[in-house]
């Protein structure tokens, strides 16, 4: 193999892949490349960029916290943080530390395999560059790279416009004065739809599954708002760490059971009142567990959704009624319902009626005709494993990953596999759900940790053993036995997608759990990993992190 030769490669310039080339760059002195496919940084605020598009997150836990300064000098603009907002916030990360010289864009990899002679990853581009490289780290994403496209007959045929949210073009779309569709309605589609409701002369919402959706609360932020975050920083980021997804926010630490209805509709008015996740984070402990403590809240958020809509048959179409609260990843939304009270939306149900082509001039369900001018697909993506599939990654024996999770991905902690040497993942399957800024900070200190101690050991290569894999596994079976999460359709099970295997992506044990056993393995010396080398190396200096 010819071409560059560096220690690391990371893939993707988004919230993982800046932060590692900062950490291995410019804490472990490390050669650092990193390779992203789009044409900026950020990830999936590079490519979310369809009309509407804001994080869910309350904006001032939805960053880093490894730099006090980064943390005092940025000014979120409201609760939630906007797409664009996002974007300019990784693009000053990206300045702030001069990540940019070593972050090659517009740059797919479209192959790694390891070369167990040399212990040496061999990365190639889609423009056919070659670069090695003692670590390869994937900082993917669970989502954005991967956009789900279903496959509708006659799309091909349509003489309309056609775009997926996931990969919305850098053109203006035009979307006013005109007959657009919307197909599908998960945290994408509840966003856009009402912000399209108010542009388009017709929008025609498809819906397949209704769901449970929350409401944001969005409001901006005023100086003692902002004064608020900047002092309590510690604090929040303390609460943050440990608690059940990385988010801000306790859990109200009762039973639902235990509560009299009475007391049950107070504390769910509290948590409504408040907005947007915590009605899920810190709503009762076993509203997540317990079917029983799951319905109460279902219900809840049903009768809420009666209040909303005038029409009684869009109002009933709308109510979420085959999967418990919390099973598909909950939605957070402003005006998601009034919007139907419109006179220029309609609601199609696609589950009774599914769609059975596209025509050029719009699509047929079984139902019946819509004319179209435009069709938006809200339809999701190929979470988790799809992004990492899309490297045609090849480890130790030439197995090639696709192959060694073709019926359901395992690995341990989710930052490595077995027979995929020095190969380390930022939100693998099998890591932890929650606030992915959080969760991609801790990934990316554990992994940079991990090279550190392997260097200053003396050793090049360190493996993910075969039996931690199967104990990690074994772990989450356990966890995911307690949850909700299994019990629906949706892209934490791999079910979303057509084909692929139903398993749980994801350990669904609280974040601050995850954390603390991850935490345990680095400091017994990162028991689980076979830490080798090729020759003798001299013990070097332990490396300060
Ligand atoms: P989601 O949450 O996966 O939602 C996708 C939506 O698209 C959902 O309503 C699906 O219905 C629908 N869908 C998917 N495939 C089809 C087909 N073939 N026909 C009709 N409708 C379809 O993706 P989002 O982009 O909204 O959100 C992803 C995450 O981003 C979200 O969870 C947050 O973490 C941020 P279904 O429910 O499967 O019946």
């Amino acid at each position: 193999m010819t071409g560059r030769r560096v220690d690391a490669v990371v893939v993707g310039a988004g919230f993982a892949g800046l932060y590692m080339l900062h950490r291995l760059r410019d804490r472990l002195g490390l050669s650092v490349t990193v390779f992203e496919a789009g044409d900026g940084v950020g990830g999936t605020w590079n490519l979310n960029r369809y009309p509407g598009a804001r994080c869910d997150t309350e904006s001032y836990a939805y960053c880093y916290s490894f730099s006090d300064e980064l943390c005092q000098e940025w000014d979120w603009s409201g609760k939630y943080p906007r797409q664009d907002e996002i974007l300019r916030y990784l693009n000053h990360v990206a300045d702030r530390f001069d990540l940019r010289r070593d972050i090659q864009l517009s740059t797919r990899v479209s192959a790694a395999s390891y070369d167990e002679d040399e212990r040496l990853w061999h990365i190639t581009t889609e423009h056919g560059a070659q670069v090695s490289a003692r670590f390869l780290i994937t900082g993917v994403g669970l989502l954005a790279s991967a956009p789900h496209l279903p496959s509708l007959p006659g799309l091909e045929r349509f003489e309309g416009e056609w775009y997926h949210t996931g990969d919305w073009p850098r053109h203006h779309v035009e979307l006013a004065g005109r007959r657009v569709a919307v197909i599908g309605t998960g945290s994408t589609g509840v966003q856009t739809i009402p912000v399209i409701a108010e542009i388009a002369e017709h929008l025609t919402v498809f819906q397949r599954t209704p769901q449970f959706a929350v409401p944001a609360q969005h409001h901006t932020l005023d100086a003692d708002g902002l004064r608020w975050i900047k002092q309590n920083y510690d604090e929040v980021w303390n609460q943050t760490k440990w608690s059940i997804g990385g988010f801000p926010c306790t859990p109200h630490g009762r039973s639902a059971l235990d509560d009299s209805p009475e007391e049950r509709r107070k504390t769910f008015e509290s948590l409504w009142a408040q907005g947007g996740l915590r009605f899920v984070v810190g709503n009762y402990q076993d509203v997540l567990f317990d079917r029983r403590a799951n319905d109460f809240a279902s219900e809840f958020i049903r009768a809420k959704i009666r209040e909303r809509v005038k029409d009684p048959k869009t109002r009933e179409l709308l109510l979420p009624c085959d999967h418990p609260f919390g099973s598909k990843r909950p939605i957070v939304e402003t005006g998601y319902y009034e919007a139907y009270n419109r006179e220029n939306v309609e609601l199609v149900d696609i589950h009774s009626f599914p769609i059975t082509e596209v025509t050029p001039l719009g699509i047929r369900t079984a139902a019946g005709h819509h004319e179209l001018d435009v069709i938006l697909f809200a339809t999701g993506f190929d979470a988790v494993t799809g992004p990492l599939l899309r490297l045609n990654v090849t480890g130790r024996g030439g197995v090639r990953l696709p192959d060694r999770w073709a019926e359901g991905p395992s690995s341990y902690l989710g930052l490595a596999a077995a027979g995929f040497p020095n190969m380390f993942m930022v939100t693998g399957p099998g890591s932890t759900f929650g606030n992915i800024p959080v969760v991609v900070e801790h990934h990316v200190e554990w992994i940079s940790d991990l090279i550190g101690h392997l260097r200053s050991s003396g050793h090049d290569t360190a493996e993910a053993t075969p039996d931690a894999e199967s104990a990690w596994t074994d772990t989450m079976a356990r966890a995911a036995e307690k949850s909700v999460i299994p019990l629906a359709d949706s892209w934490s099970t791999g079910s979303n997608i057509p084909g692929k295997p139903r398993t749980v992506l994801f350990y669904l044990g609280s974040y601050g759990a995850y954390r603390r056993q991850c935490d345990d393995v680095a400091a017994r010396g990162y028991p689980g990993f076979e830490f080798s080398s090729a020759v003798a190396e001299p013990r070097s200096a332990p490396v300060s992190l």
